[in-house]
């Protein structure tokens, strides 16, 4: 008999267990029956416990969901169940009835009942039902029998989760399953408040993060949602996932997610590359995380980054990932053992068949075995969705440097020697990719080498036009006329049609992760002197300018808090902050700790004062796109006028102005105040310190 899988209630404490793991969840090829076995090993030797089954393109998972598995595909299946419950790891199957489903019609819901006992009949014991990626409109049959989508939705789920004896883990995916897709905001989703109230309270809800595929997932940001749920939710992490574009793949390690995120999660489940074997840094490194504070400690004192966080260091975690990877590497997965030693390791044989070259003879073709900076040049290249690694962004860097500081004049003797010899630099990269390329290929282990070889062709072969063309900018090589028009090979021009379409589009190359990297943006938030009034005054009329021209017929309202930002009143000392990035002040919190008489000639009444006797006023230039800095500003501005002894704090609000709004709700500390005689385009809320 196999232990119980891990996610299952400790029997000691009675409390369940952190879910964690992998979901198989991308559209395209799904992975084999011996790929998801070794999954298995991998899992229960890095301490994963759970793995989710839905691949997307899976006939009977999504399209078919209605057919009952074959003879055939039942003994599969059970295999499986069965290893997964060998390795100790929680297998769940997943179905996806929402393409099609008709949620009021009973023999639909026995449909889906009859095909969750035929895999309850295989061994199986947890359970999911997705309704992500699907028609949002209901059919005229249900629009009759549910009030709305949620209420659909929840309904066929409580019934099924009940139906099988309500499982100890039975996970649902929503269709609103991550925040930009919900209406409004969070907080305000009708769906998924309907989704938080009824559900029944043992099944645990997925949910993506920020976006579908997400940046940074936030301590508040989940805090938000648990609220509106009412239960922690199981994160399915699309960090790694590159099913959206077939030139990416992602090797970087799992970051942007702070350790503090385990003790609020129900847990997390990544949803990896399409590609099996390259998605052994997404795991490993998930598996380092998930330990970061098991009983709450660091793990291990020496993985923290101090600066960020003291559990865990992204970088940290990527090399202890990549030392393991490169072994992998190295043990051959060919039968009998395929890998060629290089010539002076082989010894002297008998055996007929190896060959050894004579004194003339052509040497045998000899490479050198991968190393771990290989990997770690491979890793930065293709790290993560919104991040180059480090390398990448020096050689972006480094080509966008040649290019502008190149003369017009194309010999050699023309450029600085700052130039040649950045230029040669350049060079050295481009040629330590083909390096690595060559070595990679050479590499014993061919499954791993199979997934990732068409990406580190096209790579290389990137790098390679780069490299021919800095060689022309330098006056060596062939002239770029020449490189560009004459009659070129297929590769001389890449990306297919779809690369056609995107460089005709008018916004192509703007999003070049290099020149916009959301991570490098350096934040400080410092107190406001009374040097930064004009550059208050700037940020205050270029946004109401915005604003105007977002509305131009509405004549604005004038504000006590305009008074502020015009700095026609000054800010409560020590109550104004200011946000800087690399170019210069992007926003700026102000706040009066005593608003009451500013507003004398405004018929607020008396009420407001009472509650919230403090005003503030916040703005912050649309490039900052990272919510967290303002947050953090308007926090620090929070706890000054706390101590300066005020209950509360309100902002005003012009209603067009839908950006700072969203802004303050986001907070989840401002409420919408009733205040009797404001304005109709203004809106004040309002926070208890
Ligand atoms: C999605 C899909 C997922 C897909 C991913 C990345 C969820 C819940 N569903 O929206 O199947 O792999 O995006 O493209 O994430």
């Amino acid at each position: 008999m196999s232990k119980p899988a891990s996610t299952k209630a400790d029997p000691q404490t009675g409390t369940r267990r952190f879910i964690s793991g992998v979901v198989e969840g991308f559209y395209g090829r799904p992975w084999t029956m011996e790929q998801r076995t070794d999954l298995f090993k991998r899992e229960q030797k890095w301490g994963l416990n759970t793995y989710l089954y839905a691949p997307k393109d899976d006939y009977k998972h999504r399209m078919y969901w209605r057919d009952l598995y074959s003879a055939e595909e039942a003994e599969q299946l059970i295999a499986l169940i069965a290893a997964a419950k060998a390795h100790n790891v929680d297998f769940i199957y997943a179905i996806s009835p929402g393409l099609d489903v008709t949620f009021s019609n009973p023999k639909e819901v026995a449909a889906l009942k009859r095909k969750l006992d035929q895999v309850k009949g295989f061994g199986c014991s947890s359970f999911s039902l997705l309704f992500d990626d699907i028609e949002t409109e209901m059919c005229s049959a249900d629009k009759e029998a549910f009030s709305s989508f949620a209420h659909a939705q929840v309904a066929i789920t409580n019934e099924v989760y009940q139906h099988l004896g309500e499982p100890e883990t039975f996970l649902f995916c929503p269709t609103d399953y991550c925040a930009s897709f919900c209406t409004p905001n969070v907080s305000q989703s009708s769906y998924l408040h309907t989704v938080g109230d009824q559900l029944l309270p043992g099944i645990d809800i997925l949910w993506t993060g920020p976006k579908v595929v997400s940046h940074i997932i936030s301590v508040e940001s989940i805090e938000e949602v648990s609220s509106v749920l009412k239960r922690a939710p199981v994160i399915w992490d699309n960090i790694h996932a590159n099913d959206y574009d077939p030139q990416r793949l992602f090797i970087g390690p799992y970051k942007d997610r702070p350790t503090e995120l385990i003790p609020k999660l129900r847990g997390v489940l990544t949803n990896p590359n399409c590609e099996f074997y390259p998605n052994y840094v997404a795991i490993h490194t998930l598996a380092t995380w998930c330990k970061a504070t098991a009983d709450g400690r660091p793990m291990d004192v020496e993985m923290g980054d101090e600066q960020q966080d003291p559990r865990y260091s992204p970088q940290k975690a990527l090399n202890l990932a990549l030392t393991d990877w490169l072994k992998e590497f190295m043990s051959t997965d060919q039968p009998g053992g395929a890998h060629h030693p290089p010539a002076h390791l082989k010894k002297e044989s008998s055996d007929e068949s190896s060959y050894v070259p004579g004194p003339g003879d052509n040497p045998l073709y000899t490479a050198e075995p991968l190393t771990l900076d290989d990997l770690k040049l491979l890793s930065d290249l293709f790290y993560l969705p919104y991040e180059y690694g480090h390398t990448a962004r020096t050689m972006l860097q480094e080509l966008d440097w040649l290019k502008k500081h190149s003369l017009a004049a194309t010999t050699e003797t023309d450029k600085t020697a700052e130039w040649c010899s950045r230029a040669a630099q350049f060079d050295g990269m481009c040629e330590a990719v083909v390096q690595m390329f060559n070595r990679l290929s050479n590499a014993p282990n061919r499954s791993i080498l199979y997934d990732l070889y068409n990406y580190i062709c096209d790579i290389k072969s990137g790098v390679g036009l780069a490299r021919a063309y800095v060689k022309t900018l330098g006056g060596r090589g062939p002239p770029s006329a020449q490189l560009m028009t004459d009659d070129p090979e297929p590769w001389g021009f890449r990306g297919g049609l779809s690369g056609e379409f995107q460089r005709m589009l008018p916004c192509h190359g703007n999003r070049d992760l290099f020149k916009h990297p959301p991570m490098t943006a350096v934040y400080c938030i410092r107190p406001y002197c009374p040097e930064d009034k004009m550059e208050v005054q700037r940020i205050f009329r270029e946004m109401q300018r915005a604003e105007e021209g977002k509305a131009p017929s509405m004549t604005q309202t004038a504000l006590i808090s305009d008074g502020l930002s015009k700095g026609e009143i000054p800010p409560s000392p020590l109550c104004a902050f200011i946000l800087e990035d690399e170019m210069g002040v992007c926003g700026y919190t102000l706040a009066l700790t005593d608003a009451k008489a500013a507003a004398a000639k405004r018929e607020i009444s008396d009420s407001v004062f009472r509650d919230f006797p403090s005003l503030v006023t916040t703005q912050v230039l649309p490039r900052v796109t990272d919510p967290s800095p303002a947050r953090r500003m308007i926090g620090q501005l929070l706890s000054t006028i706390r101590s300066s002894g005020s209950k509360g704090a309100f902002c005003e609000l012009r209603q067009n102005d839908r950006r700072m709004i969203d802004f303050y709700t986001k907070l989840g500390s401002f409420k919408p105040v009733k205040v009797a005689g404001l304005p109709q385009d203004i809106l004040v809320m309002g926070t208890s310190l």
